[in-house]
Order: C-alpha cells, then sequence, then structure tokens
C-alpha cells in the first residue's frame, strides 16, 4: 500500500448504491472494504466483477463478513481495516417490509449507525475516519414544506423513515459531542438497472421486459399516484464521497428538483417498447402500504452550491437505460 492511498470501508457493499461506489473509489485508487452479511445463497452479483482472490497480496478490494446488528462484527472489521472513510450503506431499506418487520428494521437502520460510531469512538478514530450515513427523503413523509431542503422538519410515515430519523440525529449529535467528521446524507430515490426488484421503478422495467417477450401477462402494483424525486444513482454516490472531501462535516440534501408519479414512470417504460401500460397494469391492495409517502421533492441548492453536485442523468434517460438493461437481461436469460 503506497501511503497517499485511502482506505474506505463500506457497508451494504452488495446492495445498488454500494456496487457503484465501490467502483467509484476503485477508480479513484482507494482501497475498498466491503461488508458482506451471510446468506444462505451466495448475493454478491453486483460486485462479482471487482472480486478479489482474498489471498492476493496487493489487493484493493476485500470483502469481510459482518453485520451492522452484531456489535462485535462492526467493531473488530474497524479495528483492522482503520478506515479513512465509512459509508454507512447497510440498511433493511424496503419500506413497505419496513412494516411487517419493525423491529428488526429499528435494530439494523437505527442502532447500526450507532454501533459503528461508537465503535470509531472506542478504537480512538475519530480524528481520522470519517463517516457518512445513508439518510432519505422518507424522514419528510407528510411532507411539512415543499421542496424539501435540509431545514425542513422531518415527518416519518414507516417505521423505516422512523429509524433513519434516529440515524440522522445520532450521526448529528457524534460530530458534536466528538467532534468526528460525520455527515448525512438526505438522499431522495435513486434507481438503476442495479435496483432491487422489488423497488417500483425495476418492478416496472423488468415487467415492461418479460411482456414485450411473451413471458408475463400482467402487471400489479398498489398507488400510481404517488410522486417521487428520481435520480440515478450512478449521479447520487458522487455526492456522498463530495461530502467527505470537504473541510467541514454537513448534511446534503441530494435530488433532482424534478418530480414524477408512478403513472409517469409507467408510461415513459412501456412507450419506449410501443405498448400501453393501462392494457397489462392491474391494482392490487396488496402493494398499497398502512400509510402512504404521497409526494416527495427536493431542493439540492445546497449541494449545488458547496458540493459542486448536480445530477447529469434525467428522468426520461433512466427509465429507458433501466428498459433496455431488462430487455437485454431477459434476451440473455440472466434473469
Ligand atoms: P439496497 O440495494 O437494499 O442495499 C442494502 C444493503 O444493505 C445490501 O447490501 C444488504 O445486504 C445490506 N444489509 C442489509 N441489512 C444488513 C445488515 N444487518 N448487516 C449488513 N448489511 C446489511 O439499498 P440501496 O438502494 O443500495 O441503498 C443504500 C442505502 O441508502 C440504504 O441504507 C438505504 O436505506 C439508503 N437510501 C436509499 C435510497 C434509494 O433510493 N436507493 C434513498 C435514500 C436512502 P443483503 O444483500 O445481504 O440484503
Ligand atoms: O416505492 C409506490 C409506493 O418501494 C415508490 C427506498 O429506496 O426510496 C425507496 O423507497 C412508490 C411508493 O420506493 C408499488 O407505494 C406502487 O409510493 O420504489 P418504492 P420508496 O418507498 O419511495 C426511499 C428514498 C428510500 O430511502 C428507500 O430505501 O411507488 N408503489 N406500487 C409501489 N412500490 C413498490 N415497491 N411496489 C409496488 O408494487
Amino acid at each position: 500500500m503506497k501511503n497517499n492511498q485511502k482506505i474506505a470501508l463500506i457497508t451494504g457493499v452488495n446492495g445498488q448504491d454500494g456496487a457503484y461506489l465501490a467502483e467509484l473509489l476503485l477508480k479513484k485508487n482507494y482501497i475498498v472494504h466491503g461488508v458482506k452479511r451471510r446468506s444462505s445463497s451466495i448475493n454478491t452479483f453486483r460486485v462479482d466483477h471487482i472480486y478479489q482472490d482474498p489471498h492476493e497480496k496487493n489487493y484493493k478490494f476485500r470483502l469481510h463478513y459482518g453485520d451492522i446488528t452484531d456489535s462485535s462484527s462492526v467493531s473488530s472489521i474497524i479495528k483492522k481495516t482503520k478506515p479513512d472513510e465509512i459509508y454507512n450503506l447497510a440498511a433493511q431499506s424496503h419500506v413497505a417490509v419496513s412494516f411487517e418487520v419493525p423491529e428488526y428494521t429499528a435494530n439494523a437502520d437505527a442502532l447500526g449507525p450507532l454501533r459503528i460510531l461508537e465503535a470509531i469512538k472506542f478504537h480512538k478514530l475519530q480524528n481520522k475516519t470519517k463517516f457518512y450515513q445513508a439518510g432519505t427523503s422518507e424522514m419528510f413523509g407528510k411532507v411539512q414544506q415543499t421542496p424539501q431542503t435540509e431545514k425542513t422538519p422531518f415527518y416519518p410515515k414507516s417505521p423505516y423513515a422512523v429509524s433513519k430519523v434516529y440515524a440522522h440525529w445520532i450521526t448529528k449529535n457524534y460530530r458534536e459531542s466528538y467532534n468526528m467528521f460525520a455527515c448525512n446524507g438526505i438522499l431522495f430515490n435513486h434507481e438503476s438497472p442495479r435496483r432491487g426488484f422489488e423497488f417500483v421503478t425495476r418492478k416496472i422495467s423488468l415487467a415492461v421486459a418479460k411482456i414485450k417477450n411473451n413471458l408475463q401477462k400482467e402487471l400489479r402494483l398498489g398507488n400510481l399516484e404517488a410522486k417521487r424525486d428520481w435520480g440515478h444513482a450512478r449521479d447520487y454516490i458522487e455526492a456522498m464521497w463530495l461530502m467527505l472531501q470537504q473541510n467541514d462535516p454537513e448534511d446534503y440534501v441530494i435530488g433532482t428538483g424534478e418530480q414524477h408519479s408512478v403513472k409517469e414512470f409507467l408510461e415513459i417504460a412501456f412507450n419506449h417498447v410501443n405498448l400501453n401500460y393501462q392494457d397489462y397494469v392491474k391494482i392490487d391492495k396488496a402493494f398499497f402500504r398502512p400509510a402512504e409517502v404521497e409526494t416527495l421533492l427536493a431542493d439540492p441548492f445546497n449541494a449545488k452550491k458547496k458540493l459542486k453536485w448536480s445530477p447529469k442523468i434525467n428522468f426520461e434517460n433512466l427509465v429507458k437505460e433501466m428498459v433496455e438493461s431488462d430487455l437485454k437481461n431477459v434476451k440473455d436469460k440472466v434473469i
């Protein structure tokens, strides 16, 4: 390892954002450590292309078994890797699922970041290690003002969002109490061809590809009126990195400043393959939530001004990229 080479630790490395972030940091010549948890079947497909043999001496990417609900694994990985930057992306990230497993969601999403912050402090790394917490627009929930900024009060509407509000405040608290370089990114929805299958955008892009190829007949969805500020994950992981390169730690809203409904997503996705979504979509009560977040819209003014960040990929291109990618996946029979 060269002296000026930075070390990063990413929890949730095999998720959508983790995989893009690992690629970005490797390109920037970091040594990247990733935390993956044990699962009964292998689920590292998003990072398999950057995987390196653990016996490789001059490795740049290494995976460690760990779980953010398990303090001892969190602590020992941080002790072993002594990272310059930690990106806490691990979470039970599905809003609807959080109503089904609220206690686990709180354990991972609220106490997970606390365990990491405590480990940084316990190993006396607070002057070395910078911390990024993956916060979310879901914290605004029943929105108190539109568009939402860093100053908009939170009103979380799910166990997921309530847990993330705790994570937000404990990150701020450790920054103020122990002078840690700890930042909250308040990221609005971001998608990509790597998005998990159970989120609405990927559910739609995959259905479009299957319907076009006569492999699926209908698409069952919940609330089509919900409006989100949707961006591309590739743009958003740049913002995470930029936050940790500033002179001072701060919290930032990251979004596009544009809002679209689930219906608009459907229209563009189905039109792209010359189909009409109304011929295939059925409304199914099973996909409605006990409490819905109807509308979210970011004001990313601060990020634009201070981080010099702005999104490069617009809504229409995001939808088309996801549909094109799933058409290829279906054609190649990888899905
Ligand atoms: P994702 O694809 O669901 O990835 C989540 C990652 O966390 C997965 O690698 C998952 O591992 C891991 N994980 C879950 N529970 C864990 C545990 N107990 N211990 C260790 N790892 C665990 O989510 P994403 O879209 O990349 O989002 C990344 C982060 O940003 C999450 O914290 C999410 O809540 C937050 N966020 C996302 C968005 C968005 O629109 N994408 C917006 C705002 C905030 P497995 O593969 O084993 O499940
Ligand atoms: O839902 C509606 C649903 O699950 C979007 C996570 O990354 O972003 C994500 O949370 C909207 C909601 O994302 C279906 O009711 C309709 O209004 O894709 P989603 P989300 O709940 O906004 C935030 C920022 C995060 O932090 C989260 O981690 O679409 N919707 N029909 C549906 N949603 C799903 N999943 N499935 C449906 O069939």
